[in-house]
């Protein structure tokens, strides 16, 4: 019996529901049977990948994927696992910068069209957070799993045991333990976060996030990218949403299902962002010139956008077979 049948038969013998499982097998079969639609007309070329911050590599890698036949949801899972295994990456996946007591701990999380969802918070020892936040979600009855339960799980599925930390990272720990200032820098130690949205040729969207969180944070800190709705939101009927920088600040608007919600109610994904980031710095007493946000998103018919607070963030994005890295608008309009 393959796991997840086992899993979620547990799950509703548990509660009694004999019938279960041949509910969700049927369920299965349908899914593998519909019919997608195709977005009548689109306003730019489909398919198309957009992803946070400058990753010609892991946008290139995502596009691969969807011209191989993928879909939206292979092409955002292999493309954050290029930037989980750049050891140069110093925000994501191995080489990412540890916690102040030197623990490399990551977030991830992942959408499909469907809506389905699955997160991993606090995961050590594993490089590619992003593939067991998939698995959270096809194979489990569950939406996310945190720490040695989530590292368990990806051992279970036969993914290795590895060391994040690299002689650089763990360098640059050493260094900062001198001082042991915790202070997020705007665009410099946090970012690389990567954040990734596809749109596939008939229209439809997938998202996934992927992070080593903030450089020093304290031990058991979680931030925005593995919480569905503030790090990431896909509603394949609307668009989708990723975010970058400040988690905590991300997650005090539930910020990336504000800018799904903001373009079901008629604004362009630009449009969006830019509300997205007004309501983060116009809250009363925000010091919003000490951190820096920035989100990306992409509609339903393949209109993107991004924005942050400050100047410095990027969006790269694969179309066309071109692949760009193209400078946000941003709110503080005097850097
Ligand atoms: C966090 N949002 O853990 C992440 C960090 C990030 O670019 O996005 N950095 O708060």
């Amino acid at each position: 019996m393959k796991r997840r049948h086992f899993i979620k038969n547990a799950s509703l013998t548990g509660v009694g529901l004999t019938v279960g499982s041949s509910l969700i097998a049927c369920a299965q079969e349908n899914s593998k049977t519909e019919k997608t639609s195709v977005v009548a007309n689109p306003k730019a070329s489909l398919p198309l990948v957009i992803a946070t911050w400058n990753v010609p590599n892991a946008t290139s890698k995502a596009w691969e994927t969807l011209k191989n036949g993928g879909s939206a949801l292979d092409a955002v899972e292999k493309g954050c696992m290029v930037e989980e295994a750049d050891v140069n990456n110093t925000s994501v996946g191995k080489g990412g910068l540890p916690d102040r007591d030197g623990h490399i701990t990551l977030d991830a999380c992942i959408m499909d069209k469907h809506g389905n969802c699955g997160s991993v918070v606090y995961l050590e020892n594993i490089v590619h957070a992003v593939s067991v936040a998939r698995k959270v979600m096809e194979d489990t009855p569950h939406v996310m799993l945190a720490g040695k339960g989530a590292e368990q799980y990806a051992y279970e599925l036969g993914m290795p045991k590895n060391n994040l930390l690299t002689e650089s990272s763990k360098k640059a720990w050493e260094e900062w333990k001198v001082k042991s200032e915790y202070k997020p820098i705007i665009n410099i130690e946090n970012h690389d976060t990567i954040g990734m949205l596809a749109i596939d040729e008939n229209g439809d969207i997938s998202g996934a996030c992927t992070t080593s969180g903030l450089a020093y944070k304290m031990a058991g800190r979680v931030g925005d990218s593995p919480i569905i709705g503030s790090g990431l939101f896909v509603d394949n009927e609307i668009g989708a949403c990723v975010a970058t920088g400040l988690g905590e600040e991300v997650v005090k608007t539930v910020g990336s299902f504000l800018v799904v919600e903001l373009m079901r109610q008629g604004k362009s994904p630009q449009e969006a962002c830019e509300e997205a980031i007004n309501r983060i710095v116009s809250k009363p007493n925000s010091n919003y010139k000490d951190f820096q946000v920035g989100y990306i998103a992409v509609n339903k018919q393949g209109e993107t956008g991004s924005y942050s607070i400050h100047n410095g963030f990027s969006m790269t994005k694969f179309q066309d077979g071109e692949n760009t890295n193209q400078t946000s608008n941003h709110f503080i309009k005097t850097e």
